[in-house]
């Protein structure tokens, strides 16, 4: 069974991942590959009982906490979820991954970066291949708006929170194994552009 691939969708609040996530997994399904979507924080029954620990705003964490929280979810959604997928061949379209902790948690909250990196060196498994959707905040804003709904934790921090996290996704997008997606463009534009970022990993995944 050959080993399936672990491709990551990231960027701020409504850049367009989960919109993202399922075109991509529709034409990943079209090239003939079993793939999984999946979420973080969540994913997995553990993970996603954290999500509500982290997302619903209850609780004040401290920095420190609440990065750990993150990790101990994405460990458990990698042990549940993820690496089975990949050993059983399938790939894995990821909407958020260990980025978003650089970004929100490091770059964000100011969570020294150096130690979410060693973080994530514990996680054990590193992206095929990371799509970070860039989109200007005030655009974002207004998709949010116009989707409507009850603003989560991070949805609440101030405008300099989000910038801090938008600066950060940017510097992110330039490291190795990440592409950088201008996610302002309509829908099908950013998937076209999706598409073709995915192409050499597909051509690999075929061989010669
Ligand atoms: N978090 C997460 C951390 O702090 N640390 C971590 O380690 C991790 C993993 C997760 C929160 O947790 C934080 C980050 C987040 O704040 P979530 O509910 O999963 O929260 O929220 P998000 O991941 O931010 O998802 P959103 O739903 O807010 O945004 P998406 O998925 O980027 O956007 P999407 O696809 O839902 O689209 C939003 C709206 O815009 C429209 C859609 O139809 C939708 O209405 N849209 C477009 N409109 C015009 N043009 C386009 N190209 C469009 N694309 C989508």
């Amino acid at each position: 069974m050959p080993r399936g691939r672990l491709i990551a969708l990231e960027g701020g609040e409504g850049a367009g991942k989960s919109t993202q996530a399922r075109l991509l997994a529709d034409f990943l399904c079209e090239q003939g590959f079993p793939v999984v979507r999946t979420r973080e924080p969540g994913g997995a029954p553990g993970a996603e009982f954290l999500r509500g620990v982290l997302l619903s705003g209850q609780i004040d964490w401290c920095v420190e906490a609440e990065t750990m929280l993150h990790v101990a979810a994405r460990v458990e959604h990698v042990a549940k979820t993820i690496r089975p997928a990949i050993e059983a061949g399938s790939w894995v379209v990821c909407d958020r991954f260990h980025d978003s902790t650089m970004a929100y948690q490091g770059f964000g909250l100011g969570f020294d970066r150096d130690r979410i990196a060693v973080l994530g060196g514990m996680i054990g498994i590193v992206p095929d291949l990371t799509l970070v959707l860039d989109v200007p905040r005030d655009v974002a804003v207004r998709r949010l708006r116009a989707r409507g709904g009850a603003d989560d934790r991070y949805e609440r921090l101030n405008e300099e929170f989000h910038a801090r996290v938008n600066a950060g996704f940017r510097q992110i997008a330039a490291w190795p194994g990440h592409v950088r997606i201008d996610a302002s463009l309509e829908v099908e534009a950013v998937r076209t552009a999706i598409a073709a970022a995915v192409q050499d990993l597909v051509r690999s995944a075929r061989g010669p």
